[in-house]
């Protein structure tokens, strides 16, 4: 059975994290997804998610082509969660392309393009711009 491994903050949830979700299972047959901690969120932007962390995993776990959900509580703790739950391959999008290289002696990485013209910063503008 190949495992697959992604991670992500999805706020907002939108069709941009439903794609490649999607494509990610598409490459195996198991998929886990590590949802990034509030805490996480609030170290890398200063803020804090506009859905909070558990509302995040619920989505997230109910979602079809999910096998399994955790809390992603650093970044640099990407080998530990790899081994952990033993992925075959770790998906990003490619705004993250090169990034996670460094675990390649550990699993595949893919970097999978970004569905254009949707993300949550720019949805969070619309709302406000209103
Ligand atoms: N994504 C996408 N297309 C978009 C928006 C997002 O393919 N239009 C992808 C991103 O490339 C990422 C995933 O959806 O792979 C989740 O995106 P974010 O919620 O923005 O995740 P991020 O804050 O980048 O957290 O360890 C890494 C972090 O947890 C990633």
């Amino acid at each position: 059975m190949k495992k697959i491994i992604t991670f992500g903050t999805f706020d907002v949830f939108h069709v941009g994290h439903i794609n490649i979700l999607e494509r990610a299972k598409a490459l195996g047959d198991y998929l886990i997804v590590g949802v990034s901690s509030d805490q996480l969120n609030f170290s890398k932007k200063q803020r804090y998610p506009i859905y909070c962390q558990d509302d995040r995993l619920k989505i997230i776990s109910s979602l079809k082509f999910v096998d399994e959900v955790f809390v992603e509580e650093s970044l640099d703790l990407k080998l530990e969660y790899i081994k952990k739950f033993n992925a075959d391959i770790l998906v990003m999008g490619d705004d993250w392309a090169g990034r996670f290289d460094w675990v390649k002696d550990e699993c595949s990485v893919i970097y999978l393009p970004r569905t254009p013209s949707i993300s949550t910063t720019q949805i969070i503008e619309i709302v406000r711009s209103k």
